[in-house]
């Protein structure tokens, strides 16, 4: 391997620092007093309140989205324009006028910007600036180490801002968890940044941020923690190492699937259908081994939910196979490998976000036998 140039050993490290500062804004909105009574403005209930969370919602999640954007872009121009997310960065004020979201030269420009979404707040406005223009320093030895080359230009991001928003809205900090899943809450909410092969759309870097993983005992604040996982090529790193698998597989689920998947898992997981919020999350759960699969009949997750979390999986020997392709492959009698998710191919025929759904479901893994066994279970179901 020719030695990496200091651009591509620093991409990783990039996504990982881009990461940290969308998890401390996160943070920041339910910990500073102004920012977290517009979150929570939703449960007084009023009309006016009730359009106003919901503009200042939209406005975190874009906020981190072109924080992301921006930092990652001036630091590897040759991204700009292959850098993607779940939001579009326009939006809509009270008086009816388009703002273009975006981060400005200086805090000041930035809170200018924002106070025209969140006039009067200013206080507001300034607290949000101040976060997006701080730089991130990464404390961490073992990912400064890591030397790869791995060259940007063939690369495009994925990026969820905040996944699971309506758990980070909802903000319960006091769902426990069953096995280790918690099934519900703040824990859920992640940031999720992917980094894929433009041209075989086949995930690539992973970043999984928690910022809500425990609050600190002394100051009870929050503090999070990140997981990051690399499979290009014939280099498979990650933070984590692959969980050890059970006799017995563990499968997580969405509480909104359907009867007929539950009945078929049921005997294969023994009592260990486990069900939590949040893709990522339950991908999260895959990936650290408190289940060995997350099963998803519909296509309700999306490119930016599922690309950095597949990263990571295939980084320890797993992977994320397209559902209903995977069972049609076997119902002709293909033996070869099914298909994995990808992430450079809009649905056809789809518009809006529905461009970007995983259609027909996905099975995401870490042991190929778990795999095999979810699949042989599901091949029953009518329908699937
Ligand atoms: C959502 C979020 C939901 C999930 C859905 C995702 O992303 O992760 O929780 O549904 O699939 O698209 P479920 O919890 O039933 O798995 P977002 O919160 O970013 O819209
Ligand atoms: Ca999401």
């Amino acid at each position: 391997m020719s030695p990496p140039s200091p651009a591509m050993a620093g991409l990783l490290q990039a996504l990982v620092g881009a990461s940290e500062k969308a998890g401390t804004i996160a943070r920041l909105c339910r910990a500073e007093e102004p920012l977290f009574q517009l979150l929570v403005a939703e449960k007084s209930g009023t009309d006016k309140n009730r359009r106003f969370l919901q503009d200042f919602k939209t406005l975190a999640d874009v906020l981190i989205q072109e924080v992301i954007k921006h930092d990652l872009g001036k630091e590897f121009p040759e991204l700009q324009g292959h850098i993607h997310g779940e939001e579009s960065n326009e939006f809509k004020n009270r008086q009816g006028d388009t703002v273009v979201v975006r981060v400005c030269d200086t805090p000041g420009d930035t809170a200018a910007l924002l106070l025209s979404v969140l006039e009067p707040e200013r206080e507001a406005a300034e607290l949000l600036a101040a976060a997006v223009h701080r730089d991130v320093t990464l404390g961490d030895a073992e990912l400064a180490s890591v030397a790869l080359s791995i060259p940007p230009q063939d690369l495009a991001i994925w990026i969820d801002p905040i996944d699971s928003t309506n758990e980070y809205i909802g903000g319960r900090e006091d769902v426990a968890p069953i096995d280790g899943i918690t099934p519900a809450g703040l824990c859920s909410a992640l940031v999720l940044i992917g980094a894929y092969d433009r041209q075989t759309g086949c995930p690539v870097l992973g970043i999984i941020n928690e910022p809500f993983y425990c609050r600190d005992p002394l100051t009870h604040r929050w503090q999070g923690r990140y997981h990051w996982g690399v499979a290009y090529g014939d280099t498979q790193l990650s933070s984590l190492s692959p969980p050890p698998p059970r006799p017995t597989p563990c499968v997580v689920l969405s509480r909104a699937e359907g009867g007929p998947v539950r009945a078929a898992l049921g005997p294969l997981c023994g009592d260990r259908l486990c069900f939590a919020a949040g893709a990522g999350y339950k991908m999260l759960c895959v990936i650290l081994g408190l289940a060995d699969a997350y099963v998803l009949s519909e296509g309700s997750t999306f490119a930016w939910d599922a690309c950095a979390p597949h990263a990571i999986l295939r980084a320890l020997g797993g992977g994320a196979v397209a559902l209903a392709g995977a069972l049609q492959a076997r119902r002709v009698g293909d033996t070869g490998p099914p298909p994995e998710l990808v992430y450079n191919r809009p649905a056809e025929g789809a518009v809006g976000a529905k461009r970007w759904a995983n259609q027909g479901g996905l099975v995401a893994y870490v042991h190929p036998q778990h795999l095999e066994a979810v699949l042989a279970a599901l091949a029953t179901v009518p329908g699937l």
